[in-house]
């Protein structure tokens, strides 16, 4: 993971925050920490930017242009970013570094980048109009600056609409002393959503209604787990940029919010707590100790953003009688076939959405349904086991596991079905015990798959 800007660097051994890594319950004798040298961010899902030093100037070299994102496996989007990636490639530079960074926009409309929550010179803010000419497409810009701050940070496009496809990269800056206590991992996640039609591989950017939800643009259960041994203590940054807050919480471990979008926060003004609210343009960055072994569930707690594409929900959860039919085409079902494209009853709503579409959503019910109306063979099989569709409001959410399409070194030895719990917004931390730890980073190292998950015995009369 920690390739690029820091790959040279070795990890300082011992723990220095007077917390002896023997005194854990773990046993483990030997982690890495951080310290004088900065310990590299691990970003799941993104590259870290390249740099070069040209006359003591950290230069880096950042491309605007359209990228393709698979949220999920088969489900790939056209989405704005930087150097083939969305989000952007992480950036980190060290407190007091001078920064260089050239800008070439290869989209087709101007563009310019902003630095979110820099104190840097104005002329390099990044706001078209305001501070700088808009970059027009093939043109470059260069941004050049030296950093006195240190902690979560961002850059992205100021122009609206572009920050709605993707365009937007983490920034760290590391302090010049590490923060105490220290921790063994330092992880990043930038939180997104979408709005994006069945069968249309570009976001509606002018949507209230999201219906994909993603970390380091990937949603769950394609998200890659984080990787953490039990009794290690672990710092997760996290970064929104969308319509949405996000509460984001952990299952299993109260943690302190130790930073926000300006830096650190003082110790004194910590507290426990379980969830983070992380609001548009925020950072907060999270601490705690990994003391229980667990795959622990890690998500934004929203209802609607815990589950993928629940347009697709459209069909069975509304109208029988009046309104649009259920049974129909997951497009039927969302009124896309009728009218013309531009029609006001098509305007920017996703399924369930409050607004133009409202008066479809207006004509529920809950007389029975036919079996064959329902979506999806789970339903279906339920179905045909008792009457549920005399249960108002049925059906709701659907369990369907894609474990081996998402299997990867840092999926190893989840429980099997493990997927299926894991939608949108949603990534795990994976609390390991030495032995698992070891085998999980054995395998990273090779590059390998995860070993399919077998399908327990009880759940194979469903499949
Ligand atoms: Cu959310």
């Amino acid at each position: 993971m920690a390739t690029g800007l820091f790959s040279g660097r070795a990890i300082a051994k011992n723990n220095q925050a007077g917390q002896d890594p023997q005194e854990n319950s773990t046993g483990a004798t030997e982690q890495s920490v951080s310290g004088p040298v900065p310990l590299p961010v691990e970003t799941p899902d993104l590259p870290k930017l390249p740099s070069r030093i040209e006359n003591g100037v950290k230069v880096f070299h950042l491309i605007a242009e359209v990228v393709k994102r698979e949220f999920l496996p088969g489900k790939t989007f056209d989405v704005w970013g930087f150097n083939g990636s969305m989000p952007g490639p992480t950036i980190e530079v060290d407190q007091g570094d001078r920064v260089r960074i050239i800008v070439d926009n290869h989209l087709p409309e101007p563009t310019s980048v902003h630095w979110h929550g820099f104190e840097i010179p104005v002329e390099m803010d990044g706001v078209p109009g305001v501070t700088q000419d808009p970059i027009p497409p093939g043109g470059r810009f260069i941004y050049e600056f030296t950093l006195h701050q240190h902690g979560t940070f961002f850059y992205h496009s100021h122009m609206a609409m572009q920050e709605m496809l993707g365009m937007i990269g983490l920034f760290i800056m590391h302090p010049k002393e590490s923060h105490r206590p220290l921790v063994h991992k330092d992880f990043g996640l930038i939180v997104q959503e979408w709005a994006i039609l069945p069968n249309n591989p570009v976001p509606n950017t002018l949507s209230m209604e999201f219906n994909w939800l993603t970390m380091n643009g990937k949603a769950g259960p394609a998200t890659t787990p984080i990787i953490v041994k039990q009794g290690e203590r672990v710092r997760i940054r996290l970064v929104n940029l969308g319509m949405d807050h996000h509460p984001i919480h952990l299952h299993g471990h109260q943690f302190t919010i130790t930073g926000t979008e300006g830096g650190r926060i003082p110790e004194s003004a910590w507290y426990p707590t379980n969830t983070v609210l992380l609001g548009v343009a925020q950072a907060r960055d999270i601490e705690f100790d990994a003391k229980y072994a667990g795959d622990w569930i890690f998500h934004c707690h929203l209802p609607h953003h815990m589950m993928n594409q629940m347009a697709s929900m459209v069909g069975p959860m509304s109208h029988v009688g009046q309104g649009m039919h259920t049974g129909m085409s997951m497009e039927d079902g969302m009124g896309m076939v009728q009218g013309h494209a531009l029609a006001e009853e098509l305007g920017p709503s996703l399924g369930r959405a409050i607004g133009v579409g409202a008066a479809f959503e207006k004509a529920t019910t809950n007389l029975p349904l036919q079996p064959q109306q329902s979506a999806g063979q789970e339903m279906q099989h339920d179905m045909q086991h008792g009457e549920p569709q005399m249960v108002p409001g049925y059906p709701q959410d659907m369990f369907m596991p894609m474990d081996e399409a998402v299997a990867k070194p840092e999926t190893y030895g989840l429980r099997p079905t493990w997927s299926a719990g894991v939608q949108g917004m949603m990534t795990l931390v994976r609390v390991l015990p030495p032995d698992l730890y070891e085998k999980v980073k054995e395998l990273q190292a090779q590059g390998r798959k995860g070993a399919p998950s077998p399908m327990p015995p009880e759940h194979q009369h469903s499949m």
